[in-house]
């Protein structure tokens, strides 16, 4: 656990509902019991996720692709003493000298499994989580206009659950905080990712309401006030809602981000989230100085990101012989 118990009477008790990919943003139930498991996608033995390629009946009575992601999650700290006294069974595996091992197990209310579920899933969700080799480019500005942002515009992920929350058409009731300023506003609500029972993965997003910022390429200095707002008024939000201060946050942009419309991570500093490392993340406060300094400065410069192999823009770099 990474905060004290104060921080954690603090956050709400609601949990992530799954399956928020609807178009028109209601929370239908995904018939989970019925799904037929195609492949596992991606597996991880260290972060305890599986990742499923399945097919769901539709409506019309074709089976239609989802993606089912599995994950365990992390222990409450409140909890624990639960599991020790509540388990439903306890078995000794081995013991030798000073040394035991048990297979203990719990009951339903402490067994969690964080499920997600997106579907139809595309292709491209596919792809996404598709375990695959990777590789690094470093992509000029006159790449970025010759490769990446024809590719952007003939291929980018459905960016209606955006709009939704937006809207407030999804997710209404986990707003954490919202700026209404249509040119420097934003709404910060829980990540996807995160399920809200711990802090120690703490998750949120924060999606600005202005829809013609696509990426950190798109950046000047005109952005400022709407990246400073995003910056003080999501620190101060985290601490009021979660208590959890703006020196143990790790606040970024990714490039390149899944979802072409400009949105911020807000991330707890102990926790490893996929797409925290270099290649990736750009801290905010470092992208607010670097347009202080120089309006141009995403206009100008190179970026490095890493693009799985079967991925269509990389393909693309390959073609410019830029690979
Ligand atoms: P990204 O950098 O575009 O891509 O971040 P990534 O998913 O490869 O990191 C988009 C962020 O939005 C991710 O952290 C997602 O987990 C999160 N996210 C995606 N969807 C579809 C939703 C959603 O429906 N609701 C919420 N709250 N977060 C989402």
């Amino acid at each position: 656990m990474a905060e004290g118990p104060q921080a954690k009477r603090r956050r709400p008790e609601e949990g992530a509902a799954a399956g928020d990919g609807h178009h028109d943003g209601a929370g239908a139930h995904f018939p989970l019991a019925e799904l037929r498991v195609l492949r596992v996608l991606r597996e991880s033995a260290r972060d305890k996720t599986v990742f499923l390629h399945g097919q769901a009946t539709s409506p019309s009575g074709e089976g239609t692709d989802a993606v089912v992601i599995l994950e365990k999650t992390p222990f409450q700290e409140e909890k624990v003493l639960d599991l020790l006294k509540k388990h439903t069974k306890l078995e000794l595996q081995m013991s030798n000298d000073i040394y035991s091992t048990y297979h203990l197990y719990p009951p339903p209310e402490l067994s969690e499994i964080k499920t997600t579920v997106v579907y139809p899933a595309t292709e491209k969700h596919l792809q996404k989580y598709l375990h695959q080799e990777v590789h690094l480019i470093r992509e000029t500005w006159e790449d970025y206009k010759d490769i990446t942002l024809p590719f952007i515009q003939s291929q980018s992920f459905s960016i209606q659950w955006v709009y939704n929350i937006l809207e407030k058409k999804a997710e209404a009731d986990r707003i954490v905080h919202e700026n209404q300023d249509p040119s420097n506003g934003f709404v910060l609500v829980p990540d996807l990712k995160w399920n809200q029972n711990q802090l120690d993965d703490l998750y949120l997003i924060a999606l600005v309401h202005r829809r013609d910022v696509m990426s950190l390429r798109d950046l000047t200095a005109e952005h400022l006030p709407l990246l400073r707002n995003i910056l003080q008024e999501g620190k101060e939000a985290v601490m009021k809602r979660f208590g959890v201060p703006s020196s143990k946050l790790r606040i970024y942009l990714h490039y390149q981000p899944s979802y072409y419309h400009l949105h911020v991570h807000f991330t707890a500093l102990g926790y490893d989230a996929p797409g925290s490392s270099v290649e990736r993340a750009h801290l905010l406060a470092d992208v607010i100085d670097n347009l202080a300094t120089d309006s141009m400065f995403y206009q100008k410069r190179a970026l490095t990101f890493a693009l799985r192999a079967d991925e269509l823009l990389f393909k693309k770099f390959q073609e410019a012989g830029r690979v």
